[in-house]
């Protein structure tokens, strides 16, 4: 296992491997390299300290993907601070609950947030360190004597904003240490990452997916990054890739949809690998796009109380359809409701241990006790695992639907439903029928052209029996006339699909 040294700063070691000349950042046809990331961290750094910064007080960094991103957030790291990152596409009320819950002492607005976040800012007693115009900011005053603090491997580092529906998501607080452990183990031992890679994500750097696959693995290689401040259309992500030629492209299962879709293709040669997280990748979505592309597909699961992705698959090693093997240096069980181990073979809950799990969930008590347990992540999510080792996301427990007496995984019945033609997305959830028991219906947004129906409906039913267990068939599809609701990093809004259809 990697270990770190007891005075540790993850900034400094996540700085150390570019060459100094070598390019760090790719954006608007400029490129930077790691000797001026390295200077602008530093600099950020002191002019925090210069202002008052005390250690371990939050930073809040709400901004697009831009150097500036990048630049306030190591640097408000290196200066000994725990910093956290929200969505810059928020409206005010979301900024209200950030500030009251960060308590922020300085927080980095774009133009993007500016008005909504200026605005909560000012209703709050914690938003008064609003730095609004980075660049004239950072060309303030430095006191001669404003030395980053000195912080440990074990002291917080960076909360993660677990992936709410509402806009009232928890922060997973982490120490210096998880975040180089997994980029150890994952991005650089499993997944090989290396310094001629260059690397874009669809993906925004806010969402901690993309603050490790886009951030601090390339830089953790000695890589490049591609960075965008647009929102990620396909049209802007086929002219990105075709122009700037990246080797690894983060993306998620809506993106990976909406390039299917677009009537624009574009040349994808350079890609060694696509990442896939987020949520469940649809089977019938990963054959679809390697008709299409061929360019691999790396689904695995993360999430914001690992840091990253624990179980994946491999560029060279691709099983569609699992989420691959779990990652050396991750320890993983399966147990069922009585905290048994399954049988090789059957659902059960998982618990993850590993040195990135949280410390806790800040301010958040009954949460932390349930969820992270001496060591041990139990997030509720279900899985099994193949006699090969591979493993099968099932859903989250909440979610399992029981039919029958016997539980119904709603992804396995989508995976289904989404490999007939007129499927453009779907949801299974489990509905009770006029006895009171409850039984799978799917919500379907049929595809352009197809026809939501009685005739539809009855065709997709019998589609799912001729392929599944009767009891696992929905006994009812509900036609859907806009898009199904997702939250801010493209997952599917289960909870507001239930109190709509459910
Ligand atoms: O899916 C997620 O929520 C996630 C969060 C953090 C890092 C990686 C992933 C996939």
């Amino acid at each position: 296992e990697p270990a770190f040294p007891e005075d540790f700063n993850m900034a400094d070691w996540f700085l150390a491997a570019g060459a100094p000349d070598k390019t760090a950042i790719l954006f608007e046809g400029r490129t930077i390299t790691y000797a001026e990331v390295r200077d602008k961290v530093e600099h950020v750094a002191r002019r925090l300290i210069t202002e008052g910064l005390l250690p371990e007080q939050r930073v809040l960094v709400c901004m697009r993907d831009c150097p500036e991103f990048v630049y306030a957030w190591f640097g408000a790291i290196k200066a000994g601070a725990v910093v956290t990152q929200v969505n810059p596409l928020l409206p005010y009320t979301d900024y209200a609950y950030y500030l009251d819950y960060v308590k922020p002492q300085f927080a980095f607005v774009d133009d993007a947030s500016a008005e909504a976040f200026g605005a909560a800012a000012k209703r709050s007693r914690h938003g008064r360190g609003v730095i609004g115009n980075f660049e004239s900011w950072l060309s303030g005053p430095i006191s001669p004597d404003a030395e980053p603090w000195p912080t440990r491997r074990d002291d917080p580092a960076v909360w993660l904003f677990t992936s709410g529906s509402t806009g009232k998501s928890k922060a997973a607080v982490h120490s210096h240490g998880h975040f180089p452990f997994n980029t150890e183990v994952y991005a650089k031992r499993f997944i090989g990452m290396h310094p001629d890679d260059v690397t874009i994500s669809g993906a925004r750097l806010y969402f901690g997916y993309a603050t490790g696959t886009n951030l601090m693995f390339p830089f953790a290689a000695g890589a490049t990054t591609i960075l965008f401040r647009e929102q990620p259309s396909a049209e802007l992500l086929f002219d990105l890739i075709e122009r700037h030629r990246p080797t690894v492209f983060t993306s998620v299962p809506t993106l990976i949809h909406r390039m299917l879709e677009s009537d624009r293709r574009g040349d994808l040669s350079s890609l060694r690998f696509m990442w896939s997280a987020g949520e469940a990748l649809p089977r019938e979505l990963h054959d679809r796009w390697d008709e299409a592309f061929g360019v691999p597909i790396v689904d695995g699961i993360g999430s914001a109380e690992s840091f990253h992705i624990y179980i994946s698959n491999h560029p060279d090693d691709i099983r569609p359809g699992s989420l691959g093997r779990l990652v050396p240096g991750y320890e993983a069980k399966l147990l069922d409701d009585d905290g048994q181990q399954v049988t090789q073979g059957d659902v059960g809950t998982l618990w993850l241990k590993g040195a990135s799990a949280a410390l806790c969930y800040h301010a958040d008590y009954a949460k932390s006790v349930e969820h992270l347990r001496g060591g041990w992540i139990v997030s509720g999510d279900k899985f099994r695992q193949d006699a090969e080792g591979y493993w099968y996301y099932e859903g989250r427990g909440d979610d399992l639907i029981k039919s029958g007496g016997i539980y119904v995984s709603p992804i396995e019945v989508e995976n289904v439903l989404a490999q007939h033609a007129a499927v453009g997305e779907c949801c299974v959830l489990g509905q009770r029928d006029e006895a009171g028991l409850e039984k799978p219906v799917a919500i379907v947004l049929p595809r352009a052209g197809a026809e939501a129906s009685a005739a539809l409906e009855a065709e997709l039913i019998a589609f799912a029996r001729e392929r599944l267990v009767h009891y696992k068939a929905p006994r009812a599809v509900l036609f859907a006339d806009a898009p199904l609701p997702r939250n801010d990093r493209d997952k599917l809004d289960r909870k507001t699909l239930k109190i709509r259809f459910g």
